[in-house]
């Protein structure tokens, strides 16, 4: 990973830290705890203040449901944007933003509900092997695939459960160089507490898909397990993982991730008690009713902005969708940056972030 991406990664931590900071009394802190919030601003401000001092501008626009983003090695190198409904993935050119089709990633369900062309992952010895790495919904499960540009995918890691929900997604090279992934339990919330089950997880794998040695359960993928349908995966400064987790009803999370720890889904959404230790609970929750707001908000102050003349409704990407999901329209939250909004198919870069 090039230094360019890790940049980016620190914001989602820093909103994470300012959320912490501003979330009140985080009851049954540990001792990493603490060092999350010693290292939060203490500015009561909300998350978006730690955007703030940024300028973003956009360089592409007409993305269709961009998902996983990863960046080129290199002082400019450029971006790849995965398209999650058409599986494509469009190289974004740095500078200037020409966008290019470089790859359509054959066997994608571009139909699945939730799932489709999902987290995108460059090898971080692209340099020696050009290889990148890509997760998504197939006719018959979720996979992992690596592949070069311009050639054909190869399966490193199938049989993970699909579902119409839930598919989690997100893939990640760690600073350990291993490939870390998020699966999403699809709805049957019984895989999550299933250690046989790879569904419900974080798992962590060598770059060809193999078990990792010193993975925490003997050969398994598994690497941290309670999980409902985990999206985020960033490591901040000090190396340690962070993942954002969608809640049911009442929260979504922000869990420091540790090797072999149980997050709680389906018996713990939000913090609750850890049963003596057997649970590990969120370092930030905040409710899944927050987001929402605050997209109709912004989209209010837009309409606003733009004058009587052009009042403009707001957007339906903004008012959410009906269904199972329907808090999970664009809102504040704390995927990492990497994370293309998912209905505003635009995708914002912070060209203050160089390498
Ligand atoms: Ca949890």
């Amino acid at each position: 990973m090039t230094q360019a991406p890790r940049a980016l990664l620190c914001l989602p931590i820093a909103a994470a830290a300012l959320l912490t900071a501003c979330g009140g009394a985080d009851e049954g802190s540990s001792g990493s705890q603490g060092q999350a919030a010693a290292a939060a601003p203490t500015a009561d401000s909300g998350p978006t203040a730690t955007t703030s001092k940024s300028k973003l501008s956009t360089v592409a626009t007409g993305l269709q449901v961009p998902w996983g983003i990863a960046f080129l090695p290199g002082k400019n190198g450029d971006a790849l944007v995965n398209e999650r409904t058409t599986g494509r993935i469009i190289r974004i050119a740095r500078p200037g933003g020409k966008k290019s089709v470089v790859l359509k990633i054959p066997g994608v369900d571009v139909n699945a509900g939730e799932g489709g062309l999902l987290g995108l992952a460059v090898s971080p010895t692209y340099a020696k092997d050009k290889l990148l790495y890509a997760y998504f919904t197939s006719r018959s499960d979720n996979r992992i695939v690596r592949f070069k540009l311009g050639g054909r995918p190869k399966v490193i890691l199938s049989g993970l459960k699909r579902g119409q929900i839930h598919n989690g997604g997100r893939i990640a090279f760690g600073p350990d160089g291993k490939l870390y992934a998020t699966v999403g339990e699809t709805g049957n919330t019984a895989l999550a507490q299933d250690r046989s089950s790879q569904n419900g997880k974080i798992l962590r794998m060598n770059a060809n898909g193999s078990v990792p040695a010193d993975n925490p359960f003997k050969g398994s993928r598994v690497w941290t397990y309670g999980h409902r349908n985990p999206q985020g995966l960033a490591w901040d400064s000090k190396g340690r993982l962070w993942s954002s987790e969608f809640g049911q009803n009442t929260f979504d999370e922000v869990n420091l991730i540790q090797k072999g720890h149980n997050y709680g889904w389906p018996i713990v959404e939000g913090r609750g008690s850890t049963q003596g230790g057997k649970f590990t609970n969120p370092k930030l929750i905040f409710r899944t009713s927050e987001g929402l707001a605050e997209r109709r908000r912004h989209h209010r102050q837009q309409a606003l902005r733009r004058g009587p003349r052009r009042p403009g409704p707001v957007p339906q990407h903004a008012q959410g969708h009906d269904g199972h999901e329907a808090r999970q329209a664009p809102r504040r939250q704390v995927r990492p940056a990497t994370h293309g909004d998912q209905g505003a198919r635009r995708l914002t870069l912070d060209r203050h972030v160089e390498p």
